[in-house]
């Protein structure tokens, strides 16, 4: 039987797309989704057709740890913008375990304002593959919602691993989330995500956690003051804000627009963009590359076997390089 998306033309939904419509917005992420090999190429060509109508919003990745109140955030400054005409759309990418079908739900939950809002459109990570794969499934999301009108594009991560680089390498604008807290609250924040940062909000100021956000944010822009800024048009402000009574909220998004007009009007925002394409290429190409070692069933097989024999020094790794080669080129 055929499925729907089988039956895409990429040509005619590149062009649907620009109206609009969400149910079109999200057959072509499916597409996109897809592993199979058809599906790729279709959704190559639909993403090589919409180039031009895409690159036009304002990409803003959101890291912190578990519960540090992305999600919160998000539905409050979305709603901020969706009332100020903006299109907002909120990605995710989680590459864990940790996030199933239930937390998907949760999202939605804690995003109650946009998951109803007629200008806003939530789409979760995609549930399985590799951080890169992730990564790669979710830019392309971003541009599809970019040609379907939405000019923010909000891509939520936690802060796990390597997957604040890639949302790094997918967005303008990296804003890193940290607790109100003392002193060690610094120390969990690992200085390889603080060095990505362009602005840290200390989250839940409010009630009584005011004063203590306050010296927090003192603290990280102590922190902030010692490391070598990323961009030289950019130094990364610190400040707090409330998801819950909405203070900080509208001057952090003043924030992001300040920073993107700076590296506009500097050239580096279209340098870094096109920058973050190369590596994007790469990132694909070595998905494709290792693709066969993750699904061809005679490699998989013998994989564990030549990493047994290498970790016991009977094989060197330059034989089995040899041997796994030429079963890929079989
Ligand atoms: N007091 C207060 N609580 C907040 C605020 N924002 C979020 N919270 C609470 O913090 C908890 C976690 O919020 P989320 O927005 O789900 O946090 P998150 O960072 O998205 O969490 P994960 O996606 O699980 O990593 C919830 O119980 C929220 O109600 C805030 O501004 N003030
Ligand atoms: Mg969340």
């Amino acid at each position: 039987m055929a499925s729907p998306v089988q039956t895409f033309d990429p040509e005619r939904l590149a062009k649907s797309i620009g109206g609009g419509d969400r149910t079109v917005l999200s057959r072509a992420i499916t597409l996109i989704e897809s592993k199979r090999a058809d599906h790729r190429h279709a959704a190559a060509a639909l993403t090589q057709a919409l180039l031009r109508q895409t690159g036009k919003a304002v990409r803003v990745g959101i890291t912190g740890a578990p519960g540090v109140g992305k999600s919160t955030l998000i539905d409050a400054l979305g709603r901020m913008l969706t009332g100020q005409g903006h299109k907002v759309a909120v990605l995710a990418v989680d590459p864990s375990s940790r996030r199933t079908g239930g937390s998907i739900l949760a999202d939605k939950t804690r995003m109650a304002h946009l998951a109803n809002d007629p200008n806003a459109f939530i789409r979760p990570s995609p549930s399985s593959g590799t951080l890169g794969g992730v990564a790669a499934r979710t830019r392309e999301t971003m541009l599809l919602c970019e040609a379907a009108g939405y000019d923010v594009v909000l891509v939520e991560t936690v802060g796990v691993g390597q997957s604040e680089i890639a949302v790094a390498d997918m967005t303008d604008f990296f804003l890193v989330l940290a607790l109100p807290g003392a002193g060690d609250e610094l120390q969990a924040l690992k200085k390889g995500v603080v060095e990505l940062a362009d602005m840290i909000a200390v989250s839940k100021a409010d009630g009584d956690n005011v004063a203590r956000a306050k010296l927090a944010a003192a603290q990280y822009g102590a922190a902030l003051n010692i490391l070598a800024p990323r961009s030289p048009h950019w130094s990364p402000p610190v400040v707090t804000c409330s998801a819950a009574t909405g203070d900080g909220i509208a001057a952090l998004w003043t924030h992001v627009l300040d920073h993107r007009q700076r590296l506009a009007a500097s050239g580096e925002l279209a340098t870094r963009r096109g920058e973050q394409q190369v590596k994007w290429m790469w990132t694909m190409l070595e998905e494709r590359l290792f693709a066969p070692l993750r699904t061809d069933r005679a490699l998989k097989a013998a994989l564990p076997k030549i990493e047994a024999e290498v970790a016991a020094g009977r094989l060197a790794p330059a034989t089995a390089v040899e041997q796994i080669a030429d079963m890929l080129e079989d």
